[in-house]
């Protein structure tokens, strides 16, 4: 399989509280429709993409809670997206919110190959936020209530002749996440996200958003010469500015493409996974110039 392929970021505008999944798919049809027409194998859908964002309410009600997540996928409302793939022979990347037959809940990605089938699943690991309700915040960030912490580490798929990781939103600003995907084999990593504008315990840092997101998805990319493609949830959701600034990112640390819009907007870049080896075999030739004896506190217990 070709190791050269177009790749698509999907950005989606706002999903308002009451907007049926079913909408959100139907958008999310139209895009994969539109990565299709422009070539692309692969698209990347944001973070928790079938709903609006729901952490930023407090809820202690465990059905109203559940109501935000997937018991099973595909399932009835998300079939559509599993067909369409399998019709146009395109694969996806897909955020949703998961619950599982125990009754764990996790914030959790998917690959979905070219013939419907998920080949590759990782649950968020870092959770940002907090897990009781703080009334002085304009909105609630309550992802430390709502899911449980991720159980897989991040893994590293064989797909599509190369090596695709993910993670998700807050994970991209650590570096520890892009290290561990670099030392993985990665060569693409998709992420998705709903970073609000505004950050309420230090609003201070509001108008550095779009270069922090930026900046860490540049860093990880250049750092571990690997290709990134990183999708907004934007726009103003229920009363909650998200920003946007998709991105793709080269193994150089180049930006190829970016939204313009913070709304249903596709993104598209040509990828080559062996332009991986630019920076693998030079500046970060993990074999020849890593020295992991002096790297200890990376993995000493926190606290
Ligand atoms: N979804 C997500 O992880 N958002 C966070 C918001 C900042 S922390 C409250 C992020 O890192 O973009």
């Amino acid at each position: 399989m070709s190791r050269q392929f177009i790749v698509a970021g999907a950005q989606l505008g706002p999903i308002a509280r009451d907007e049926p999944r079913a909408s959100a798919v139907g958008r999310m049809c139209a895009l994969m429709r539109q990565a299709k027409n422009r070539g692309a194998a692969l698209v990347v859908f944001p973070e928790l993409a079938l709903t609006t964002f729901f952490p930023r309410w407090y809820m202690t009600d465990a059905a109203e809670i559940d109501r935000w997540f997937e018991s099973q996928m595909p399932n009835a409302d998300t079939a559509p997206l599993f067909d369409l793939a399998r019709e146009l022979r395109i694969g996806f990347h897909l955020g949703y919110a998961e619950r599982t037959p125990e009754g764990q809940h996790f914030n959790t990605a998917i690959i979905v190959s070219d013939t419907g089938q998920i080949v590759g699943k990782y649950r968020k690991i870092h959770l940002p936020g907090h897990s009781q309700d703080e009334p002085w915040r304009p909105f609630q960030h309550l992802e430390k209530r709502y899911f449980e912490k991720g159980d897989l580490g991040f893994p590293v798929f064989d797909h599509r002749g190369g090596k695709l990781g993910m993670c998700i939103c807050n994970d991209r600003r650590w570096p520890e996440t892009w290290r561990v995907l670099g030392l993985g084999g990665a060569e693409l990593v998709m992420l998705g996200y709903n970073t609000p504008l505004h950050y309420p315990p230090a609003p201070e840092h509001d108008h550095l958003q779009y270069f922090h997101n930026e900046l860490s998805i540049q860093a990880g990319c250049y750092q571990n010469g690997l290709w990134a493609v990183a999708v907004a949830k934007a726009g103003m959701e229920e009363g909650s500015e998200l920003i946007g600034g998709s991105v793709i990112v080269a193994p150089t640390g180049e930006v190829v493409a970016r939204a313009a819009t913070n709304g249903d907007e596709l993104i598209t870049a040509a990828v080559d996974l062996d332009r991986c080896q630019e920076i693998r075999r030079n500046i970060f030739n993990f074999a020849l110039h890593r020295e992991p004896q002096d790297y200890a506190p990376i993995t000493a217990p926190k606290g």
